[in-house]
């Protein structure tokens, strides 16, 4: 029979909807068995900074929903647009030589904040989707370019790209392979800049900028190694995100460009994480100097709020692929969806009229950043604390002097992590690392409602593994 029920008129029924859940619904990135006997926790709504669950609890969202909600949740103007679309154009395509001009007036802002040389955009529906089509881009680009042997593509250990097949093969998180037999050929990688990682990787005691050019010649060896002639592409996050909140040494990124340059190999930014305010600049590319030949958006470009990445080209990409004289044989359904545009645009509008950035670059961010290092900075359990605008990482550590990790099997992360989602608190743990990346509107009241919180996670966490 039919089961006619509007599940989502059904309140107070966490019983009802985890049973379903277990039932009907396979979670990503979860052990299933495991989740259905703990049961999941039901999202019913959200504002602000802040979610509640079917229960009625209240959580503070130290993680923008995954690194995304840039104008937190609740937000009237971003849902007015979406409706407005929704009512107007609901769904068209870009295939039958037709636009819209949701997708026509986003691609045009775009240009407008995306670094120099880079004036044009194609749409996809996720990060994922967006790194994928970058690599097709790539290879494409170099058969035009008469070197079609140019087939290598480079990114680093640690490094999250996304999950479709030439995403996770980009991807250096390696527990992201064994289940599919990935990378696929011709993927390769290279060191991560993880400076507070180098003692423990056997690097010895290198002062920060000196590893940071020590791990951009890793690339140069590399290069060199696979024959500069068959190396097409080096993928690489601004700061790597979901492998660790890792922060290059300033020494780092001028010897990566440097190095491309020298070899004519792609430079491939994936600004997912780092687009759209989380460090202080629009993206990842002005706070670090970097001028990308090919880079991937998603996440913050919508607030979430709409399924919708971006790749923008660089003008050598843009005038040899623009130029093909041939169709370009890619595209998805929902590329430039009129929806996900309008409710992107909009956003875009809200973040330039508020000026959203500026405010992390000089208000919220230092102040996070301060109390951070103020509260965390010397206590028992913690290594170090880094960070920049509004993504920062606390690392906990069997001992501060040597910087050495707890065992791996131990999972102080995730410890600390259930003392924090009990207490209220979405922090994520990467490994021992404890991550916040909240929304770019939060206040400094929620900032010290977040400290609070993971102070007294961190302290429960410090009893129960002897570090008080
Ligand atoms: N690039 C980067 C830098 C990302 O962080 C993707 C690409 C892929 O985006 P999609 O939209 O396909 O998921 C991401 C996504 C986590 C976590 O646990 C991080 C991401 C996704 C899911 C979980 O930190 N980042």
């Amino acid at each position: 029979m039919t089961d006619t029920t509007d599940h989502s008129t059904r309140h107070n029924s966490t019983r009802h909807w985890q049973a379903l859940d277990a039932a009907h619904h396979v979670h990503p990135f979860s052990d299933t068995v495991a989740l259905n006997r703990e049961g999941v926790r039901v999202i019913t709504r959200a504002d602000g900074v802040y979610l509640w669950d079917s229960e009625g609890k209240r959580l503070i969202d130290g993680m923008a929903g995954l690194w995304c909600v840039q104008l937190g949740y609740g937000n009237r103007e971003l849902a007015d647009a979406g409706y407005e679309a929704l009512k107007t154009l609901p769904y068209y395509n870009h295939f039958f030589k037709t636009s819209n001009p949701w997708t026509i007036e986003l691609a045009a802002r775009l240009a407008t904040l995306l670094p120099a040389g880079h004036r044009s955009v194609m749409f996809a529906s996720s990060g994922s989707e967006a790194n994928d089509s970058a690599i097709k881009l790539i290879r494409y680009y170099w058969k035009l370019a008469g070197r079609p042997e140019k087939k290598i593509h480079l990114s680093r250990d640690y490094g999250y790209h996304g999950v479709t097949m030439a995403a996770a093969s980009l991807s250096g998180i390696t527990s992201m392979h064994g289940q599919w037999d990935l990378p696929f050929e011709g993927f390769e990688k290279v060191p991560a800049p993880y400076w507070y990682g180098a003692r423990a990787a056997g690097y010895g005691e290198l002062g920060a900028e000196e590893f940071g050019t020590v791990i951009a010649q890793k690339l140069e060896e590399r290069i060199l190694a696979l024959g500069p002639d068959r190396v097409a592409s080096f993928s690489a996050e601004p700061v790597q995100g979901a492998g660790g909140v890792i922060f290059p040494p300033a020494t780092y990124w001028p010897e990566v460009q440097r190095i491309c340059r020298k070899y004519d190999v792609l430079l491939h930014l994936d600004e997912v994480i780092t687009g759209f305010g989380r460090t202080g600049e629009w993206f990842g590319a002005e706070t670090y100097g970097i001028a990308p030949d090919i880079m991937t958006m998603a996440k913050g470009l919508s607030s979430g709020y709409q399924p919708i990445s971006a790749i923008s080209l660089g003008s050598r990409m843009a005038e040899t692929i623009g130029n093909a004289n041939e169709e370009l044989a890619h595209g998805y359904t929902y590329s430039g969806h009129p929806v996900a545009c309008a409710v992107a645009l909009r956003n875009l509008a809200i973040m330039e009229r508020d000026v959203v950035v500026p405010r992390v670059k000089n208000a919220i961010g230092p102040y996070f950043q301060r109390r951070l290092r103020e509260v965390f900075a010397d206590h028992p359990l913690v290594g170090e604390v880094r960070g920049l605008g509004l993504i920062a990482a606390i690392e906990l550590v069997a001992d501060r002097k040597t910087r050495a990790f707890f065992p791996r099997e131990t999972d102080v992360g995730s410890h600390c992590r259930n003392y924090c989602f009990n207490s209220g608190l979405v922090m994520r743990a990467i490994r021992d690392t404890m991550v916040l990346a909240p929304p770019l509107v939060i206040t400094e009241t929620e900032v010290e409602e977040i400290i609070a919180k993971a102070l007294d996670a961190i302290d429960r966490t410090a009893v129960d593994f002897g570090k008080a």
